[in-house]
Formats: C-alpha cells, structure tokens, sequence
C-alpha cells in the first residue's frame, strides 16, 4: 500500500465552556487534522496536543512544524504492509508522540477502510459497548462543580472524574462525596503535587476514590511507587506512560494500580496495541483517557477502547460536551446508561466533514509523493 498524499490542516473551534486543569484553563481548540490517502483512499487522523506545552513538551505549532519538516516527508512515498509498518518510519524522530500518532492513526483508518473494516475490528477491538465517563474541569465555585456533576450523572455517565490542584482538592471533594455518596469518583492532578505533600495527599484515602490520576510530577515512576505503598487509593497514572516499557517499569516497582492510555501520547495506535497488551500481561486495567478532541481524535479513542483491557469507564464522551457542532457526522452520542456502541462502518465509521473542518480552518498544506 502506497503512501500517495497528506493533507494537513489546522482547524480552531471555540469549547462550549471552559475547561480548566492544575495547568492551564481553556476556552478553544486549536487542533491539527492529518488526511492521508493510501491506495486512493483516504483516512484521517487528529494531533491530540495542547495549544501550549503544559501537558507535556508538544504544542500545536510545535506539532506543525515537525509534520511539516519530518514526520511528513519521512512517509510519503513509502509502501507499508500494514500500518503497524508507520512507526519504523518515523523512528528517527524522537519523542513528539502526538504528531507522529496524527500522521500513523490516519494511515490505520485509510487501511482499515480499505480491508472493509470498521477500524475497532481491525486493531482488534471486542467490546460492542463501552462504558463512558466525563472529566471535569476545575470550576469558579463549588456550587458550579456540584451542578455539573449532577448533569453528567443525569446523563448517565458510569465515572466522574474532577480535576484537583493545591487550594482545590480535599475539601472540594469531601463536598462531592457529602452530595454524591455513591457515584464513582476519581481526582486527575495533572503532576501537581509532590511528595511533600504526602500526608495531605492521605487525606483523599477518606472518600473512597476510585483513583487518584498523575499526582506527582509529569516524567517520574519511582517517587508514584512511594506514594502508592503509603496510601490506599489507587494510583492511575497518565502522563509518565510513553510506551509498553513504561507500563513494564511501573508494574515491577508497584507506581501505580490503573493506566489511563492516550492514544496521541503513546504515539498511536501500534504503541496503544503495545502499551494495552502489556498492562494486561501485569494484571493493570486500563481506560481511554482524552485530550478534548474533535470528533476524529475521539472516533479513535472509541475504536481503542474496544480492547478487551479497557475494563473502566474512559474519559471518551459525547461531542456536544464539548462543540457546538462537531466535525463528524453524526456526533458521539452516549446513551441514558453511559454506554456508547462503536460504530459499524469502514474506518473510523463517522462521515468527516469536510465543509465544517474547512469553515475552521486556519491553513491547509498538501503534500503529495
Ligand atoms: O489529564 O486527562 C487529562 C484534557 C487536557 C489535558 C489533559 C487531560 C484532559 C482531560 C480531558 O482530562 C478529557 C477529555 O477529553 O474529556
Ligand atoms: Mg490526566
């Protein structure tokens, strides 16, 4: 199969609200779209970074000038077997999970569209139904926390997780747990703690979270794995986990007892395959975490979380949540139970639209071998 033409485009959309982590608050999107033709089909892929490099090193301009410069370039042209053949392509680039991920998930749908194939079946997905949750943002009040919340669980969503900081952690979440005693509730610190913070990072142990996500800082293993042996909340974490070896480092030493897997983070779906396979093998569940995407970016989260292992509820919800209107058609919806059914067209089984993507758009770059 031949590489034939890449198309990317940066498109900016405006959040239904804002949403805000222990790093940063957002209003927009400004996301990267690759279309790659294969064969003389097309399959499209997202960059899930941030605008800025607070999650982690990437950033959308960044990411732009990387595809441009060398993720492009190196596979144009090229023939492959299979998708899983993109990642010893891009090899020689170093780090910059998200872009090469953009440029390889949208080789994966040209490929499963062109096998026929819903692109969940083709990686290998199971699960005909997944269990949804929502992330919510960092709020002006509590009172605004608890209304969200009470919305989302209206809605049907199987997790609640909230987003906590220094100055709104413990006590926001013992009024959570006073209104809501028996939802499943989990706190995402986004690395904002460290561990002189242990005995006030105990104090979480008191309200039965499900997980406490990435407490400590963003590229550290070893210092979660004192903290996991001094407290009884599970450790999940998100930002340390780049590969299968990490999950492998963060099982021998006990750093954490739940990953959350991004797919742009892990570097796409090959690594995802890799990453997933190997908490299985460790005995760690696994869920799809999300990076606020548009319709594509989530459209691939959804077909990951058909992997057997995605055994909890992921940060993978409906489209309105976040767009005014999507870019695919129809928009991810989740039902009154919080479940969402992958769909069963070819590919990432949404139409995308074009019209839509083109009314965002900042510039497009066409790349042809
Ligand atoms: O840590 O999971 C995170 C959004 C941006 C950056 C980091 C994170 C998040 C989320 C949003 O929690 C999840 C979603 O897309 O719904
Ligand atoms: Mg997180």
């Amino acid at each position: 199969m031949k590489i034939e033409k890449i198309t990317l485009r940066e498109i900016g959309m405006p959040l239904v609200s804002f949403f805000e982590t222990s790093f940063a608050r957002m209003h927009q999107r400004r996301m990267l779209l690759v279309e790659a033709v294969v064969d003389g089909i097309t399959g499209w892929g997202e960059v899930t970074c941030g605008e800025h490099p607070f999650y982690n090193h990437e950033f959308t301009d960044a990411a732009a000038a990387l595809l441009r410069e060398f993720a492009v370039p190196m596979v144009l042209g090229k023939t492959i077997a299979h998708p899983r053949d993109v990642p010893a392509l891009l090899a020689p680039i170093r780090g910059n999970a998200m872009a090469k991920a953009g440029v390889e998930n949208a080789i994966w749908d040209a490929c499963a569209r062109r096998a026929g194939q819903p692109l969940w079946q083709y990686i290998g997905g199971t699960r005909k139904e997944i269990a949804c949750g929502v992330s919510i943002g960092i709020k002006n009040s509590v009172a605004d926390l608890l209304t969200d919340i009470a919305r989302e669980v209206a809605a049907g969503y199987q997790r609640i997780k909230i987003k906590i900081k220094p100055g709104w952690d413990v006590t926001v979440v013992e009024q959570v747990r006073g209104e809501f005693p028996g939802i499943a509730l989990m706190g995402d610190a986004n690395s904002a703690y460290t561990l002189e913070d242990l005995d006030h990072l105990r104090r979480f142990d008191a309200f039965n979270l499900m997980m406490l996500e990435q407490p400590l800082w963003y590229d550290d293993i070893y210092q979660h794995a004192k903290l996991q042996a001094a407290i009884l909340t599970p450790v999940c974490l998100d930002e340390a986990i780049h590969h299968a070896r990490d999950v492998e480092t963060a099982a021998a030493l006990a750093a954490c007892r739940i990953i959350n897997v991004k797919l742009g983070r892990v570097g796409g779906f090959t690594s995802a395959l890799a990453t997933h396979d190997a908490a299985r093998r460790s005995g760690i569940p696994v869920w799809c975490g999300g990076m606020l995407e548009s319709g594509i970016g989530r459209a691939h989260n959804i077909a990951l979380s058909t992997l057997e292992n995605f055994s909890l509820p992921g940060d993978v919800s409906a489209s309105a949540r976040y767009w005014q209107e999507d870019v695919i058609e129809p928009a991810v919806t989740v039902s009154a139970k919080g479940t969402l059914t992958p769909p069963s067209g070819p590919g990432i089984g949404f139409e995308v639209k074009l019209d839509r993507i083109q009314r965002h758009q900042a510039w497009e770059q066409v790349f042809l071998a």
